[in-house]
């Protein structure tokens, strides 16, 4: 252990109790890898604050004693944010697991920084409530991670992503100073939003200790329809009409006819719809009508029009039961763990301009196939929101398969990052994205709020070491 980590550990201990501060290597090492299993590091000390003075005690002392640190919640991040690559010291934010009562007049919650998603939906619930963003890894992935990474998830079309739910924060930042802003005013035009700016800022600006949540009107009765489709063209501008004409549209997904027999293998189920078809789009409304199954059917019947497209209609399956629509949802959610039990996986996780998601799909398939035909290519995403993440498995060990998929990216005037964020994955792109005036203008702002760089010096800019 470098001499400052030891002084830093050696007071840590005091501030969170010898109980919080980890560092034998047996208890350190399930911090030290996160859910991909591609990004594993090493670290001399987890520490595990259990409030806000705590963690403002745990920066100051990182910053007297030049210690980085990598703050962390759930570890479901896919991109090697949270995880201690350079041997950093880990800063677990899974005690602050406060849940405040919800305010009903509002629709807002106050909830620590260390609270899953699965528990905050629960306490909306619980109230009457409902929360606007979720995903799949919702029993582990926190509200810190989540606004740090500003993550998007499976009802962006509805609701927006994390910042549109984010009301305020109380955050420590890389001074050691805490902001506070918990008020709950969604009218609030008072100077800079901090807690806007905490969102996607990856852990490199602050550490959030507390949130100020929006929480939305509970969805009525739901049906989930999946069809299958001649073509990725054809999932797209389906699901582009869908937008303005489906009432209550709430989840637009999209996945390649190859990623869904490929998950469907490993559910070890047969697929509900035609089994043969290029694309799959799985929908979900609410549409508040006396007959909300026939309202979906009616709005897929005109959407689809006349011929194939209307026979994916006619095929479609669709579930209106809680149970059935579970199972449907199974084939979109259980992409990420059908590619991942394949062996390691590159993931790329991207946004097209609508115009050229299709394409991009099918070219890149093509693409990774010629070059590397013992690899398994996985294309799912939020078609709705433009995003689609490319999973590859089973082909070359370094990073020349995301080269190529984000070369393709960065030419049709895409983003290399459309929710899981930049990280230690692809800092290295970041240049090709972000023009050098907007780099120095984050660094600027790195720089102000983080000053001695401790918070997450190795990520997202290219290197920022002590
Ligand atoms: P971690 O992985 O622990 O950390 C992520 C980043 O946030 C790191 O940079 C870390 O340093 C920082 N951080 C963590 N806590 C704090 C804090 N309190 N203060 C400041 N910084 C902090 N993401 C989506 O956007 N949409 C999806 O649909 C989606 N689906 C997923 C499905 C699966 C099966 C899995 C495994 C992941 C999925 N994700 C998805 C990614 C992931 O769940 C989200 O990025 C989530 O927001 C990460 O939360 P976490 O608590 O696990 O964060
Ligand atoms: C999803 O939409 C997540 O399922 C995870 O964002 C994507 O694992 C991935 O690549
Ligand atoms: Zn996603």
């Amino acid at each position: 252990m470098r001499s400052g980590t030891a002084e830093f550990v050696e007071s840590a201990e005091k501030v969170v109790g010898p109980n919080h501060v980890l560092t034998a290597t047996e208890q350190t090492e399930p911090y030290a890898v996160d859910w991909t299993r591609r990004w594993e590091g090493h670290t001399p000390a987890v520490v595990r604050p259990g409030d806000v003075a705590e963690v403002a005690e745990l920066v100051r002392l990182a910053r007297r004693h030049q210690v980085a640190l990598v703050p962390q919640g759930g570890k479901t991040g896919l991109v090697g944010g949270s995880v201690p690559l350079a041997g950093e010291v880990v800063l677990s934010l899974t005690r602050l697991t406060g849940i405040e009562p919800v305010d009903r007049l509002a629709g807002q919650v106050t909830v620590g920084a260390g609270v899953t998603l699965g528990a905050l939906q629960a306490a909306a619930a619980e109230a009457g409530w409902a929360f606007g963003v979720d995903l799949a890894a919702r029993d582990s992935a926190t509200v810190g991670g989540m606004i740090a990474t500003n993550a998007g998830g499976l009802h962006v079309v509805r609701h927006g992503a994390m910042r549109a739910q984010v009301v305020g924060v109380e955050a420590v930042l890389g001074t050691g100073a805490v902001v506070r802003r918990l008020r709950g005013l969604v009218k609030d035009n008072t100077g800079y939003d901090l807690a806007q700016l905490l969102c996607g800022s990856e852990g490199t600006l602050g550490i959030v200790t507390r949130a100020r949540l929006r929480l939305v009107a509970p969805p009525g009765p739901l049906v989930v329809a999946l069809l299958g489709l001649p073509s990725m063209t054809a999932a797209v501008a389906f699901a582009a009409t869908l937008r303005t004409t489906l009432p209550g549209v709430r989840a637009l997904e999209a996945m390649t006819g190859d990623s869904m027999r490929r998950t469907a293998a490993h559910l070890g189920v047969a697929l509900p719809t035609t089994p043969t078809a290029s694309a799959y789009l799985l929908v979900e409304a609410d549409p508040a009508s006396d007959d909300p199954t026939l309202t979906v059917a009616d709005s897929l019947t005109r959407a689809a029009g006349e011929g194939a497209l209307g026979d994916a209609v006619e095929n479609a399956a669709v579930a209106t039961a809680a149970g059935e629509r579970a199972k449907l949802w199974r084939f979109r959610e259980a992409q990420p763990e059908a590619a991942a039990a394949l062996g390691v996986v590159h993931k790329m996780d991207v946004t097209l301009p609508t115009s050229e998601l299709a394409g991009f799909c099918d070219d890149v398939a093509v693409a990774i196939a010629d070059r590397w035909p013992e690899a398994a290519t996985f294309l799912y995403g939020h078609v709705g929101d433009g995003n689609v993440h490319v999973n590859v498995v089973g082909g070359p060990e370094g990073e020349d398969v995301d080269d190529l998929v984000l070369e393709q990216v960065v030419d049709r005037g895409g983003s290399i990052s459309a929710e899981h964020g930049i990280g230690t994955a692809k800092k290295r792109w970041l240049p090709r994205d972000r023009s050098p005036a907007e780099i120095e203008s984050m660094r600027a702002v790195k720089q102000a709020l983080d000053p001695d760089g401790i918070l997450n010096p190795n990520v997202l800019f290219p290197p920022f070491c002590l």
